[in-house]
């Protein structure tokens, strides 16, 4: 006999791994735990006959030549297989996106990636197996449970590729949301209550900050959520919350920032995780919360001097023309600069305006292009220090609409910062 099993605390990436393993083991029976998480039980009590899984009670172990584990590889989180850990006659494959794990495989599919389903996925796709809409939509609440949405960083590209697949194949994202999305459940809740009991803040480099630690059991969806709240209520300029899973010998931190001074993202990134500034997560693994909260205190006083700077991304020497130079000549010095706005200055060489492409609109004669641009200038003129931050210049260039910042220290212009220059900030700095 063949059976496919699974690890207790049942998950939804766990429960499609079965029924895949079901679809490329045709006759093998696919064995649910006893111990299986809350929101898959809600699921299973209106699918369940469909997917025909077998208890381990029901299963004779004597009579099982061949095992298929999926989404572990850990002997001790199986449920009720004891007996087969010493079977030396016994063939195992594995199918498993852990790293981590003690049972040796004579045939082992093992990749880190988002979900075990995207593994299976590509396994089924190769086989050219068809999906039933109910299949494909278990499949993507697998996918979806294991990557947050495809926003965990572990998340890679081959799994959105497996969702988009399984979208084609018809998932049905309504039955997707019911099961799903819990949002503040019984079991965020319960977070919540226990950090707001803790409620530690302290002060770190200037910052009001808490970070709180906590043990939890299994998945808990919408952590971040939990922080964000908790950051919230406890009003501090940055929340951390530490969540050790004992179980799988990992923490998951999550982290949230209401000011620019604190960057989460780059935190989160010198920890192996990523985001963005006001709100990242890592995954840690085999690590103690004790370190972890060390490791944060640290960064976040070093952070002030680790952000980039505007001085750090501004693009120069600046292009600046007179205020009494022709708008026919500006025009030319722009398209020869390739740039589509500069700042004018004044005889001492102080900003009086900025001109761009936006204002030769105004322009309504050619005699006008005789004028000197002094006439059709901006004079309403947004300027950044360089000690600002790239957050703050790209919060600026949204209020003004205006793709340039000049750069001002002692009264001069040192500097321009273009959208271009934030953007390479946004996206090119950050390591993946
Ligand atoms: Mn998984």
């Amino acid at each position: 006999m063949k059976i496919i099993i699974t690890h207790k605390g049942t998950d939804f990436d766990a429960l499609a791994s079965l029924v895949a393993g079901k679809l490329l083991y045709p006759g093998a029976r696919a064995v649910l735990p006893y111990v299986i998480n809350p929101n898959l039980k809600a699921f299973l009590s209106i699918h369940k006959d469909f997917f025909g899984f077998y208890s381990p009670r029901e299963i004779n172990l004597d009579e099982v030549t061949e095992l298929v584990v999926v989404d572990t590889n850990t002997w001790k989180r199986l449920d009720g297989m004891e007996a087969l850990q010493t079977r030396k006659d016994l063939r195992i494959t594995v199918w498993d996106h852990h790293v981590n794990g003690d049972i040796e495989a004579h045939e082992l599919h093992r990749e880190e990636c988002g979900a075990n389903i995207t593994l299976m996925i590509r396994e089924l796709k190769a086989q050219r197996k068809l999906l039933s809409p109910i299949q494909a939509t278990l499949f993507l609440m697998g996918l979806y449970e294991d990557t947050g949405n495809l926003t965990f960083s572990s998340t890679l590209a081959e799994d959105a590729l497996a969702a988009a697949y399984l979208l084609e194949r018809k998932a049905d994202l309504q039955i997707l949301s019911t099961f799903l999305r819990q949002a503040y459940g019984k079991q965020q809740k319960d977070v919540l209550f226990e950090m707001i009991q803790q409620a530690d803040r302290s002060d770190v480099a200037g910052f009001n900050v808490s970070i709180v630690s906590m043990d939890i059991t299994g998945h808990i969806q919408n952590l971040s959520m939990v922080v964000q709240m908790y950051r919230e209520i406890v009003n501090v300029d940055a929340a951390f919350g530490i969540f050790k899973d004992a179980e799988r010998e990992r923490c998951m931190v999550i982290g949230r920032s209401n000011i620019e001074g604190i960057n989460i993202g780059s935190i989160m990134r010198s920890m192996g995780g990523g985001g963005h500034p006001g709100a990242g997560s890592a995954l840690l693994k085999n690590t103690n919360p004790v370190v972890i909260q060390e490791m944060i205190e640290e960064m976040l006083k070093g952070n002030q001097h680790s952000s980039v700077q505007l001085s750090d991304i501004m693009s120069y020497p600046v292009v600046t023309v007179d205020e009494n130079t022709v708008v026919d000549d500006v025009a030319m010095i722009l398209r020869e600069q390739g740039c589509t706005g500069m700042p004018v200055v004044d005889s001492d060489n102080r900003m009086v305006g900025i001109i761009s492409r936006r204002d030769f609109k105004k322009i309504r004669k050619d005699s006008q292009m005789h004028s000197p641009v002094k006439a059709f200038m901006s004079r309403e003129v947004v300027s950044i220090s360089p000690h600002s931050s790239a957050i703050e210049a790209a919060r600026l260039m949204i209020k003004h609409d205006i793709g340039r910042i000049p750069v001002i220290h002692d009264d001069e212009i040192i500097g321009i910062v273009t959208r271009s220059d934030t953007m390479v900030y946004f996206y090119d700095i950050l390591p993946d």
